[in-house]
Protein backbone atom coordinates (compact mmCIF):
# COMPACT_ATOMS: atom_id res chain seq x y z
CA UNK A 1 0.00 0.00 0.00
CA UNK A 2 1.27 3.49 -1.04
CA UNK A 3 2.64 5.85 1.99
CA UNK A 4 0.34 8.56 3.05
CA UNK A 5 -0.97 10.72 0.60
CA UNK A 6 1.75 12.78 -0.71
CA UNK A 7 -0.17 16.10 -1.20
CA UNK A 8 -2.49 16.07 2.35
CA UNK A 9 -2.89 18.73 4.28
CA UNK A 10 -0.01 17.53 6.63
CA UNK A 11 2.83 17.99 3.57
CA UNK A 12 1.12 21.33 2.00
CA UNK A 13 4.00 23.77 3.62
CA UNK A 14 6.23 22.00 6.07
CA UNK A 15 7.41 25.22 7.79
CA UNK A 16 6.16 26.50 11.67
CA UNK A 17 5.52 29.67 9.57
CA UNK A 18 2.97 27.77 7.39
CA UNK A 19 1.10 26.39 10.96
CA UNK A 20 1.44 29.51 12.37
CA UNK A 21 -0.76 31.39 9.59
CA UNK A 22 -2.53 29.02 8.23
CA UNK A 23 -6.21 29.02 7.52
CA UNK A 24 -7.18 25.26 6.92
CA UNK A 25 -9.67 24.02 9.64
CA UNK A 26 -7.32 20.37 9.49
CA UNK A 27 -4.57 22.11 10.97
CA UNK A 28 -6.12 24.38 13.38
CA UNK A 29 -7.66 21.31 15.08
CA UNK A 30 -4.15 19.39 14.81
CA UNK A 31 -2.83 22.40 16.85
CA UNK A 32 -5.84 22.79 19.31
CA UNK A 33 -5.36 18.81 19.63
CA UNK A 34 -1.29 19.23 20.40
CA UNK A 35 -1.99 22.08 22.72
CA UNK A 36 -4.99 20.71 24.83
CA UNK A 37 -3.41 17.42 25.39
CA UNK A 38 -0.13 19.49 26.53
CA UNK A 39 -2.69 20.75 29.21
CA UNK A 40 -4.08 17.43 29.98
CA UNK A 41 -0.20 16.56 31.33
CA UNK A 42 0.19 20.01 33.00
CA UNK A 43 -3.77 19.14 34.58
CA UNK A 44 -2.92 15.47 35.29
CA UNK A 45 0.51 16.07 36.78
CA UNK A 46 -1.56 18.14 39.40
CA UNK A 47 -4.01 15.53 39.90
CA UNK A 48 -0.92 13.56 40.64
CA UNK A 49 0.41 15.49 43.40
CA UNK A 50 -2.92 15.81 45.04
CA UNK A 51 -3.52 12.32 45.18
CA UNK A 52 0.33 11.50 46.52
CA UNK A 53 -0.62 14.50 49.00
CA UNK A 54 -3.56 12.23 50.18
CA UNK A 55 -1.51 8.83 50.47
CA UNK A 56 -1.31 9.79 54.47
CA UNK A 57 -3.32 11.82 56.88
CA UNK A 58 -1.28 14.94 58.05
CA UNK A 59 1.21 16.16 55.03
CA UNK A 60 2.74 13.91 52.52
CA UNK A 61 4.30 16.33 49.85
CA UNK A 62 2.83 19.78 50.47
CA UNK A 63 1.25 22.12 53.15
CA UNK A 64 -2.38 22.92 53.00
CA UNK A 65 -2.00 26.14 51.16
CA UNK A 66 0.08 24.39 48.19
CA UNK A 67 -2.75 21.75 48.05
CA UNK A 68 -4.86 24.77 47.50
CA UNK A 69 -3.67 26.20 45.05
CA UNK A 70 -3.31 22.58 43.73
CA UNK A 71 -6.69 21.50 43.13
CA UNK A 72 -7.49 25.05 42.17
CA UNK A 73 -4.70 24.93 39.25
CA UNK A 74 -5.74 21.44 38.59
CA UNK A 75 -9.48 22.61 38.08
CA UNK A 76 -9.29 25.73 36.15
CA UNK A 77 -6.67 23.70 33.79
CA UNK A 78 -8.83 20.59 33.64
CA UNK A 79 -11.85 22.51 32.61
CA UNK A 80 -11.34 25.57 30.78
CA UNK A 81 -7.75 24.75 29.27
CA UNK A 82 -8.33 20.88 28.72
CA UNK A 83 -11.93 19.83 28.41
CA UNK A 84 -14.14 22.98 27.00
CA UNK A 85 -11.64 23.61 23.90
CA UNK A 86 -10.30 19.29 23.25
CA UNK A 87 -13.45 17.54 20.76
CA UNK A 88 -14.77 20.98 19.80
CA UNK A 89 -11.75 22.87 18.67
CA UNK A 90 -9.57 19.96 18.29
CA UNK A 91 -11.70 17.08 16.56
CA UNK A 92 -14.74 19.74 15.54
CA UNK A 93 -12.55 21.65 13.49
CA UNK A 94 -11.18 18.70 11.87
CA UNK A 95 -14.14 17.00 11.45
CA UNK A 96 -17.25 19.27 10.79
CA UNK A 97 -16.41 20.52 7.24
CA UNK A 98 -15.25 16.86 6.17
CA UNK A 99 -18.19 15.86 7.26
CA UNK A 100 -20.85 18.04 5.59
CA UNK A 101 -18.97 18.07 2.37
CA UNK A 102 -17.31 21.69 3.13
CA UNK A 103 -13.58 23.05 2.17
CA UNK A 104 -13.24 24.86 5.63
CA UNK A 105 -15.46 26.10 8.16
CA UNK A 106 -17.22 29.62 7.40
CA UNK A 107 -14.75 32.05 8.80
CA UNK A 108 -10.96 30.47 8.40
CA UNK A 109 -9.34 33.82 9.55
CA UNK A 110 -11.40 34.28 12.52
CA UNK A 111 -10.92 30.39 13.21
CA UNK A 112 -7.05 31.10 13.76
CA UNK A 113 -7.82 33.63 15.78
CA UNK A 114 -9.52 31.34 18.01
CA UNK A 115 -5.84 29.78 18.39
CA UNK A 116 -4.25 32.71 19.16
CA UNK A 117 -6.91 33.79 21.70
CA UNK A 118 -6.23 30.33 23.23
CA UNK A 119 -2.83 30.27 23.48
CA UNK A 120 -2.69 34.50 24.55
CA UNK A 121 -5.07 33.16 27.54
CA UNK A 122 -3.44 30.20 28.48
CA UNK A 123 0.27 32.31 28.67
CA UNK A 124 -2.04 34.54 30.66
CA UNK A 125 -3.23 31.38 33.41
CA UNK A 126 0.47 29.75 33.21
CA UNK A 127 1.68 33.16 34.48
CA UNK A 128 -0.24 33.34 37.33
CA UNK A 129 0.64 30.02 37.84
CA UNK A 130 3.96 30.75 38.02
CA UNK A 131 3.03 33.32 40.00
CA UNK A 132 2.06 31.01 42.74
CA UNK A 133 -1.89 30.36 41.61
CA UNK A 134 -4.66 31.33 43.14
CA UNK A 135 -5.84 29.10 46.50
CA UNK A 136 -10.01 30.34 45.49
CA UNK A 137 -10.91 26.80 43.99
CA UNK A 138 -12.20 26.70 40.29
CA UNK A 139 -15.44 28.40 40.71
CA UNK A 140 -13.68 31.63 42.36
CA UNK A 141 -16.30 31.91 45.00
CA UNK A 142 -16.64 35.24 46.63
CA UNK A 143 -15.93 37.53 48.75
CA UNK A 144 -13.03 34.59 49.56
CA UNK A 145 -11.72 35.32 45.99
CA UNK A 146 -12.11 39.53 45.75
CA UNK A 147 -9.90 39.13 49.56
CA UNK A 148 -7.41 36.45 49.08
CA UNK A 149 -3.90 37.57 48.10
CA UNK A 150 -2.93 34.93 45.72
CA UNK A 151 -2.51 35.36 42.06
CA UNK A 152 -6.55 35.23 41.68
CA UNK A 153 -6.42 38.09 38.89
CA UNK A 154 -3.97 36.40 36.52
CA UNK A 155 -6.07 33.14 36.38
CA UNK A 156 -8.70 34.76 35.80
CA UNK A 157 -7.84 36.62 33.14
CA UNK A 158 -6.52 34.13 31.08
CA UNK A 159 -9.53 32.02 31.35
CA UNK A 160 -11.70 35.58 30.35
CA UNK A 161 -9.39 35.40 27.09
CA UNK A 162 -10.07 31.69 26.89
CA UNK A 163 -13.44 32.55 26.69
CA UNK A 164 -13.44 34.19 23.36
CA UNK A 165 -11.69 31.34 22.04
CA UNK A 166 -14.45 29.18 22.71
CA UNK A 167 -17.49 32.22 20.96
CA UNK A 168 -15.71 32.34 18.38
CA UNK A 169 -15.67 28.47 17.81
CA UNK A 170 -19.01 28.24 18.47
CA UNK A 171 -19.62 31.09 16.17
CA UNK A 172 -17.94 29.52 13.20
CA UNK A 173 -19.53 26.17 13.93
CA UNK A 174 -23.21 27.55 13.95
CA UNK A 175 -22.72 29.59 10.28
CA UNK A 176 -20.47 26.60 8.72
CA UNK A 177 -23.56 24.30 9.78
CA UNK A 178 -25.91 26.52 8.64
CA UNK A 179 -24.12 27.59 4.86
CA UNK A 180 -21.68 24.73 3.93
CA UNK A 181 -23.76 22.00 3.56
CA UNK A 182 -23.12 19.56 0.52
CA UNK A 183 -26.00 19.41 -1.90
CA UNK A 184 -28.39 16.77 0.05
CA UNK A 185 -27.29 17.09 2.72
CA UNK A 186 -30.37 18.10 4.71
CA UNK A 187 -30.39 18.80 8.60
CA UNK A 188 -31.99 15.51 9.35
CA UNK A 189 -29.24 13.63 7.66
CA UNK A 190 -26.57 15.13 9.33
CA UNK A 191 -23.97 13.48 10.63
CA UNK A 192 -24.83 12.98 15.09
CA UNK A 193 -21.43 14.35 15.72
CA UNK A 194 -22.59 17.48 13.83
CA UNK A 195 -25.40 17.55 15.56
CA UNK A 196 -23.36 17.60 19.18
CA UNK A 197 -20.88 19.87 18.15
CA UNK A 198 -24.31 22.36 17.30
CA UNK A 199 -25.69 21.82 20.34
CA UNK A 200 -22.63 22.63 21.92
CA UNK A 201 -21.79 25.86 19.57
CA UNK A 202 -25.29 27.71 21.09
CA UNK A 203 -23.98 26.97 24.66
CA UNK A 204 -20.82 28.39 23.91
CA UNK A 205 -22.47 31.35 22.22
CA UNK A 206 -25.11 31.59 25.01
CA UNK A 207 -23.36 30.80 28.13
CA UNK A 208 -19.75 31.47 27.70
CA UNK A 209 -20.57 35.69 27.78
CA UNK A 210 -21.93 35.08 30.96
CA UNK A 211 -18.48 33.55 32.49
CA UNK A 212 -17.10 36.79 31.09
CA UNK A 213 -18.70 39.24 32.94
CA UNK A 214 -18.85 37.66 35.97
CA UNK A 215 -15.08 37.31 36.04
CA UNK A 216 -14.80 40.64 35.00
CA UNK A 217 -16.83 41.84 37.94
CA UNK A 218 -14.35 39.86 40.33
CA UNK A 219 -11.77 41.74 38.99
CA UNK A 220 -13.43 45.00 39.31
CA UNK A 221 -13.97 44.39 42.56
CA UNK A 222 -10.77 43.29 43.44
CA UNK A 223 -8.63 46.30 41.98
CA UNK A 224 -11.07 49.29 42.20
CA UNK A 225 -12.94 47.73 45.54
CA UNK A 226 -16.66 48.05 43.70
CA UNK A 227 -18.98 46.28 45.94
CA UNK A 228 -20.79 43.51 43.89
CA UNK A 229 -20.21 40.59 45.73
CA UNK A 230 -18.49 41.24 49.00
CA UNK A 231 -21.20 42.18 52.04
CA UNK A 232 -18.50 44.21 53.52
CA UNK A 233 -19.03 46.40 50.78
CA UNK A 234 -22.70 46.13 50.17
CA UNK A 235 -22.18 43.30 47.98
CA UNK A 236 -23.84 39.98 47.36
CA UNK A 237 -21.89 36.95 47.65
CA UNK A 238 -25.20 35.04 46.31
CA UNK A 239 -25.40 36.85 43.23
CA UNK A 240 -21.95 35.62 42.54
CA UNK A 241 -22.97 31.97 42.98
CA UNK A 242 -26.08 32.42 40.67
CA UNK A 243 -23.79 34.30 37.51
CA UNK A 244 -21.30 31.42 37.97
CA UNK A 245 -23.26 28.73 37.54
CA UNK A 246 -25.94 30.17 35.60
CA UNK A 247 -22.83 29.56 32.92
CA UNK A 248 -20.92 26.80 34.78
CA UNK A 249 -23.59 24.44 34.71
CA UNK A 250 -24.39 24.61 30.99
CA UNK A 251 -20.60 24.74 30.42
CA UNK A 252 -20.66 21.10 31.83
CA UNK A 253 -22.62 20.21 28.69
CA UNK A 254 -20.62 21.76 26.46
CA UNK A 255 -17.83 19.60 27.83
CA UNK A 256 -20.48 16.33 27.33
CA UNK A 257 -22.53 16.81 24.51
CA UNK A 258 -19.82 16.74 22.11
CA UNK A 259 -18.70 13.43 23.99
CA UNK A 260 -22.13 12.26 23.15
CA UNK A 261 -21.51 12.90 19.50
CA UNK A 262 -18.15 11.14 19.34
CA UNK A 263 -20.39 7.99 20.96
CA UNK A 264 -22.86 8.23 18.08
CA UNK A 265 -20.51 7.47 15.60
CA UNK A 266 -18.57 5.22 17.10
CA UNK A 267 -21.60 2.80 18.15
CA UNK A 268 -22.76 2.85 14.36
CA UNK A 269 -19.16 2.13 13.02
CA UNK A 270 -18.34 -0.67 15.28
CA UNK A 271 -21.74 -2.41 15.00
CA UNK A 272 -22.12 -1.60 11.25
CA UNK A 273 -25.46 -0.52 11.72
CA UNK A 274 -26.93 3.28 11.57
CA UNK A 275 -28.45 4.62 14.63
CA UNK A 276 -31.32 3.03 16.51
CA UNK A 277 -33.98 6.16 16.50
CA UNK A 278 -31.82 8.93 14.84
CA UNK A 279 -34.18 11.64 15.44
CA UNK A 280 -34.69 10.94 19.26
CA UNK A 281 -31.06 11.28 19.19
CA UNK A 282 -31.35 14.75 18.17
CA UNK A 283 -33.94 16.22 19.66
CA UNK A 284 -32.24 14.92 23.19
CA UNK A 285 -29.13 17.19 22.02
CA UNK A 286 -31.20 19.70 21.73
CA UNK A 287 -33.09 19.06 24.72
CA UNK A 288 -29.99 19.09 26.87
CA UNK A 289 -28.29 22.27 25.13
CA UNK A 290 -31.89 23.95 26.17
CA UNK A 291 -33.20 22.61 29.77
CA UNK A 292 -29.08 23.12 30.55
CA UNK A 293 -30.17 26.53 30.94
CA UNK A 294 -32.81 26.02 33.94
CA UNK A 295 -30.88 23.85 36.12
CA UNK A 296 -27.88 25.94 37.76
CA UNK A 297 -29.32 26.15 41.01
CA UNK A 298 -28.57 22.68 42.14
CA UNK A 299 -25.52 23.63 42.74
CA UNK A 300 -26.45 26.40 45.24
CA UNK A 301 -29.32 23.17 47.51
CA UNK A 302 -26.79 24.61 50.67
CA UNK A 303 -27.09 28.70 49.94
CA UNK A 304 -30.23 29.04 51.86
CA UNK A 305 -32.03 28.78 48.10
CA UNK A 306 -35.77 28.73 48.77
CA UNK A 307 -36.94 24.74 49.19
CA UNK A 308 -39.21 25.57 46.35
CA UNK A 309 -36.37 27.45 44.50
CA UNK A 310 -34.46 23.61 44.94
CA UNK A 311 -37.10 21.90 43.64
CA UNK A 312 -37.54 23.58 40.55
CA UNK A 313 -33.83 23.16 39.90
CA UNK A 314 -33.95 19.63 41.17
CA UNK A 315 -37.16 18.70 38.57
CA UNK A 316 -35.20 20.48 35.51
CA UNK A 317 -32.09 18.61 36.26
CA UNK A 318 -33.79 15.14 36.15
CA UNK A 319 -35.33 16.31 32.84
CA UNK A 320 -31.84 16.39 31.39
CA UNK A 321 -31.10 12.80 32.86
CA UNK A 322 -34.19 11.57 30.79
CA UNK A 323 -32.56 13.01 27.34
CA UNK A 324 -29.53 11.53 28.35
CA UNK A 325 -30.69 8.18 29.03
CA UNK A 326 -32.79 8.49 25.68
CA UNK A 327 -29.14 8.84 24.29
CA UNK A 328 -28.01 5.78 25.87
CA UNK A 329 -31.14 3.28 24.99
CA UNK A 330 -30.84 4.39 21.32
CA UNK A 331 -26.85 3.79 21.74
CA UNK A 332 -27.51 0.08 22.85
CA UNK A 333 -30.34 -0.07 20.41
CA UNK A 334 -27.93 0.63 18.00
CA UNK A 335 -25.13 -1.98 19.78
CA UNK A 336 -28.28 -4.77 19.70
CA UNK A 337 -27.71 -7.56 16.78
CA UNK A 338 -25.13 -5.08 15.41
CA UNK A 339 -21.52 -7.07 13.62
CA UNK A 340 -19.92 -6.05 16.93
CA UNK A 341 -16.05 -5.20 16.20
CA UNK A 342 -14.35 -4.98 19.52
CA UNK A 343 -11.68 -2.30 18.67
CA UNK A 344 -10.06 0.30 21.14
CA UNK A 345 -12.86 3.00 20.13
CA UNK A 346 -15.90 1.08 20.76
CA UNK A 347 -13.91 -0.46 24.43
CA UNK A 348 -13.71 3.31 25.55
CA UNK A 349 -17.56 4.06 23.83
CA UNK A 350 -18.62 0.98 26.60
CA UNK A 351 -17.10 2.64 29.10
CA UNK A 352 -18.01 5.94 27.99
CA UNK A 353 -22.08 4.91 27.96
CA UNK A 354 -21.45 2.87 31.73
CA UNK A 355 -19.58 5.62 33.62
CA UNK A 356 -22.31 8.09 32.11
CA UNK A 357 -24.78 6.15 32.93
CA UNK A 358 -23.25 5.34 36.99
CA UNK A 359 -22.67 8.81 37.31
CA UNK A 360 -25.53 10.35 35.85
CA UNK A 361 -27.66 8.25 38.30
CA UNK A 362 -26.05 10.08 41.10
CA UNK A 363 -26.90 13.19 39.61
CA UNK A 364 -30.02 12.42 39.13
CA UNK A 365 -30.07 11.75 43.63
CA UNK A 366 -27.71 14.79 43.85
CA UNK A 367 -30.79 16.81 42.37
CA UNK A 368 -33.03 15.90 45.37
CA UNK A 369 -32.67 18.29 48.15
CA UNK A 370 -33.05 15.43 50.72
CA UNK A 371 -29.73 13.79 49.34
CA UNK A 372 -27.89 16.96 48.26
CA UNK A 373 -27.29 18.08 51.34
CA UNK A 374 -26.11 15.35 52.95
CA UNK A 375 -22.97 14.84 49.84
CA UNK A 376 -22.91 18.61 49.43
CA UNK A 377 -19.19 19.76 49.16
CA UNK A 378 -17.74 15.99 50.21
CA UNK A 379 -15.89 13.61 47.71
CA UNK A 380 -18.68 12.14 46.58
CA UNK A 381 -19.28 15.50 44.80
CA UNK A 382 -16.00 15.09 43.54
CA UNK A 383 -16.49 11.00 42.66
CA UNK A 384 -19.65 12.47 40.65
CA UNK A 385 -18.02 15.29 38.18
CA UNK A 386 -14.66 12.76 37.54
CA UNK A 387 -17.50 10.21 36.61
CA UNK A 388 -18.71 12.57 34.23
CA UNK A 389 -15.46 14.65 33.53
CA UNK A 390 -13.09 11.59 33.33
CA UNK A 391 -15.14 8.64 32.99
CA UNK A 392 -17.61 10.03 30.33
CA UNK A 393 -15.79 12.97 28.61
CA UNK A 394 -12.09 11.75 28.80
CA UNK A 395 -13.12 8.08 27.35
CA UNK A 396 -15.07 9.88 24.71
CA UNK A 397 -11.83 11.93 23.51
CA UNK A 398 -9.69 8.50 23.75
CA UNK A 399 -12.13 6.89 21.57
CA UNK A 400 -11.98 9.77 19.40
CA UNK A 401 -7.96 10.11 19.07
CA UNK A 402 -7.97 6.30 18.15
CA UNK A 403 -11.13 6.26 15.77
CA UNK A 404 -10.13 9.39 14.00
CA UNK A 405 -6.32 9.03 14.23
CA UNK A 406 -5.63 6.73 10.97
CA UNK A 407 -7.67 9.45 9.20
CA UNK A 408 -6.07 12.71 10.58
CA UNK A 409 -2.33 10.89 10.32
CA UNK A 410 -2.76 8.34 7.64
CA UNK A 411 -1.31 5.78 9.90
CA UNK A 412 -2.83 2.55 12.23
CA UNK A 413 -1.50 2.42 15.89
CA UNK A 414 -1.45 -1.45 17.01
CA UNK A 415 -4.84 -2.42 17.55
CA UNK A 416 -4.07 -5.14 20.47
CA UNK A 417 -2.07 -2.63 22.44
CA UNK A 418 -4.48 -0.02 22.29
CA UNK A 419 -6.98 -2.60 23.60
CA UNK A 420 -4.85 -3.53 26.40
CA UNK A 421 -4.20 0.45 27.35
CA UNK A 422 -7.94 1.24 26.95
CA UNK A 423 -8.83 -1.73 29.53
CA UNK A 424 -6.49 -0.87 31.72
CA UNK A 425 -7.35 2.95 31.76
CA UNK A 426 -11.19 1.71 32.56
CA UNK A 427 -9.63 -0.47 35.54
CA UNK A 428 -7.68 2.67 36.80
CA UNK A 429 -10.38 5.23 36.76
CA UNK A 430 -12.61 2.30 38.79
CA UNK A 431 -10.08 1.96 41.10
CA UNK A 432 -9.24 5.88 41.79
CA UNK A 433 -13.11 7.18 41.76
CA UNK A 434 -15.32 4.91 43.13
CA UNK A 435 -13.47 4.75 46.58
CA UNK A 436 -14.17 8.04 46.74
CA UNK A 437 -17.45 7.73 46.63
CA UNK A 438 -17.17 5.64 49.69
CA UNK A 439 -15.19 8.62 51.51
CA UNK A 440 -17.93 11.01 50.15
CA UNK A 441 -20.56 8.52 52.41
CA UNK A 442 -18.61 8.56 55.43
CA UNK A 443 -18.43 12.33 55.54
CA UNK A 444 -15.08 13.06 53.75
CA UNK A 445 -15.02 16.64 52.98
CA UNK A 446 -13.26 17.87 49.13
CA UNK A 447 -10.65 20.23 49.19
CA UNK A 448 -8.59 19.11 52.20
CA UNK A 449 -5.01 17.47 53.08
CA UNK A 450 -6.17 16.26 55.60
CA UNK A 451 -8.19 13.62 57.39
CA UNK A 452 -8.90 11.17 60.00
CA UNK A 453 -6.87 8.19 59.93
CA UNK A 454 -10.02 5.39 59.01
CA UNK A 455 -10.21 7.05 55.63
CA UNK A 456 -6.41 6.13 54.53
CA UNK A 457 -7.34 3.07 53.11
CA UNK A 458 -9.64 4.41 50.72
CA UNK A 459 -7.10 7.06 50.11
CA UNK A 460 -4.49 4.76 49.15
CA UNK A 461 -6.59 2.61 46.68
CA UNK A 462 -7.63 5.88 44.81
CA UNK A 463 -4.11 6.74 44.43
CA UNK A 464 -2.86 3.60 43.60
CA UNK A 465 -5.59 3.93 40.71
CA UNK A 466 -4.60 7.58 39.41
CA UNK A 467 -1.56 6.52 39.18
CA UNK A 468 -2.80 3.27 36.53
CA UNK A 469 -4.46 6.28 35.06
CA UNK A 470 -1.28 8.04 34.27
CA UNK A 471 0.47 4.30 33.69
CA UNK A 472 -2.16 4.16 30.95
CA UNK A 473 -1.86 7.76 29.46
CA UNK A 474 1.74 7.53 28.93
CA UNK A 475 1.32 3.95 27.27
CA UNK A 476 -0.79 5.35 24.93
CA UNK A 477 1.53 8.54 24.44
CA UNK A 478 4.05 6.36 23.49
CA UNK A 479 2.08 3.72 20.56
CA UNK A 480 0.85 7.11 19.01
CA UNK A 481 3.86 9.13 19.12
CA UNK A 482 5.40 5.86 17.36
CA UNK A 483 2.49 5.45 14.73
CA UNK A 484 2.93 9.15 13.95
CA UNK A 485 5.89 7.87 11.96
CA UNK A 486 5.96 3.28 11.63
CA UNK A 487 2.61 3.15 12.03
CA UNK A 488 0.94 0.75 9.00
CA UNK A 489 -0.37 3.12 6.67
CA UNK A 490 -3.83 3.53 6.82
CA UNK A 491 -5.34 3.70 3.55
CA UNK A 492 -8.87 5.81 3.68
CA UNK A 493 -11.22 3.97 5.52
CA UNK A 494 -9.38 1.70 7.53
CA UNK A 495 -12.42 1.11 9.82
CA UNK A 496 -14.97 0.48 7.12
CA UNK A 497 -17.08 3.29 8.31
CA UNK A 498 -19.78 5.12 6.82
CA UNK A 499 -19.37 8.67 7.35
CA UNK A 500 -18.23 11.51 4.77
CA UNK A 501 -15.19 12.17 6.47
CA UNK A 502 -13.74 8.49 5.39
CA UNK A 503 -14.46 9.37 1.58
CA UNK A 504 -11.46 11.90 1.70
CA UNK A 505 -7.73 10.68 1.42
CA UNK A 506 -6.19 9.67 4.82
CA UNK A 507 -4.35 12.57 5.85
CA UNK A 508 -7.41 14.61 3.39
CA UNK A 509 -6.07 16.97 0.68
CA UNK A 510 -5.59 20.50 1.96
CA UNK A 511 -9.16 21.11 0.15
CA UNK A 512 -10.60 17.51 1.94
CA UNK A 513 -11.94 16.26 -1.73
CA UNK A 514 -11.34 16.55 -5.24
CA UNK A 515 -15.15 16.15 -5.64
CA UNK A 516 -17.12 18.05 -3.45
CA UNK A 517 -19.28 14.68 -2.72
CA UNK A 518 -22.88 14.47 -3.12
CA UNK A 519 -24.87 13.14 -0.41
CA UNK A 520 -26.98 10.34 -1.41
CA UNK A 521 -31.05 11.27 -1.65
CA UNK A 522 -33.47 9.09 0.66
CA UNK A 523 -32.44 7.14 3.97
CA UNK A 524 -28.94 5.89 4.31
CA UNK A 525 -28.03 2.21 5.11
CA UNK A 526 -25.23 0.68 6.48
CA UNK A 527 -24.02 -1.29 4.09
CA UNK A 528 -23.71 -4.84 6.59
CA UNK A 529 -21.14 -6.86 4.54
CA UNK A 530 -18.16 -7.70 6.60
CA UNK A 531 -15.47 -5.29 6.70
CA UNK A 532 -11.27 -5.93 7.37
CA UNK A 533 -10.76 -3.24 10.43
CA UNK A 534 -7.77 -1.59 11.16
CA UNK A 535 -4.27 -4.06 11.45
C1 LIG B 1 -7.33 12.09 35.03
C2 LIG B 1 -7.45 11.88 36.25
C3 LIG B 1 -7.86 12.85 37.33
C4 LIG B 1 -7.55 12.72 38.67
C5 LIG B 1 -6.77 11.60 39.31
C6 LIG B 1 -8.14 13.87 39.35
C7 LIG B 1 -8.02 14.09 40.71
C8 LIG B 1 -8.54 15.19 41.38
C9 LIG B 1 -8.34 15.47 42.80
C10 LIG B 1 -7.52 14.65 43.75
C11 LIG B 1 -9.03 16.61 43.08
C12 LIG B 1 -9.08 17.36 44.44
C13 LIG B 1 -10.16 16.90 45.27
C14 LIG B 1 -10.32 17.73 46.54
O1 LIG B 1 -9.39 17.82 47.32
O2 LIG B 1 -11.39 18.31 46.69
C15 LIG B 1 -9.67 17.03 41.86
C16 LIG B 1 -10.49 18.12 41.76
C17 LIG B 1 -11.06 18.54 40.58
N1 LIG B 1 -10.91 17.94 39.34
FE1 LIG B 1 -9.85 16.31 38.90
N2 LIG B 1 -8.78 14.67 38.45
C18 LIG B 1 -8.63 14.07 37.20
C19 LIG B 1 -9.14 14.52 36.01
C20 LIG B 1 -9.95 15.61 35.90
C21 LIG B 1 -10.52 16.05 34.66
C22 LIG B 1 -10.35 15.42 33.28
C23 LIG B 1 -11.28 17.14 34.95
C24 LIG B 1 -12.06 17.91 33.92
C25 LIG B 1 -12.88 18.75 33.99
C26 LIG B 1 -11.15 17.41 36.39
C27 LIG B 1 -11.74 18.45 37.07
C28 LIG B 1 -11.61 18.69 38.43
C29 LIG B 1 -12.25 19.80 39.12
C30 LIG B 1 -13.12 20.86 38.50
C31 LIG B 1 -11.90 19.69 40.47
C32 LIG B 1 -12.34 20.59 41.62
C33 LIG B 1 -11.27 21.55 41.95
C34 LIG B 1 -11.77 22.44 43.09
O3 LIG B 1 -12.21 21.92 44.11
O4 LIG B 1 -11.72 23.64 42.91
N3 LIG B 1 -10.33 16.46 36.94
N4 LIG B 1 -9.36 16.15 40.83
CU1 LIG C 1 -24.56 21.46 37.68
Amino acid sequence: MSPPAAESYLSDGRTLWSWLTTHDHKRIGVMFLVLTLFFFLVGGLFALALRIELLTPGRTIMGHLAYNRMFTLHGVTMVWLFMIPAIPSAFGNFLVPLMIGARDVAFPRLNLASVYLYVLGASVTLWGMFEGGADTGWTFYTPYSTTTGTAVLPVLVGVFIIGFSTIVTGLNFIATVHTLRAPGLTWMKLPLFVWAIYGTSIIQVLATPVLGMVLLLVALERVVGAGIFDPARGGDPLLFQHLFWFYSHPAVYIMVLPSMGVISEAVCAFSRKNAFSYRMIVYSTLGIAFVGFFTWGHHMFASGQSIFGSGAFGAMSMLVAIFTAIKIFSWLGTLYRGSIAIESPLIYTLGFMFFLFFGGMIGVAYSTTSLNLHWHDTYSVVAHFHFIMVGATVMAFLGALHYWFPKMFGRCFPAKLANSAAVLIIFGFITTFVPQFLLGNMGMPRRYADYPPHFQSLHVASTAGASLLAFGFLIIAAYLAWSLKYGAVAGDNPWGSDGFEWRSASPPPTHNFHVTPEYPTGPHEYAREEVPHAA
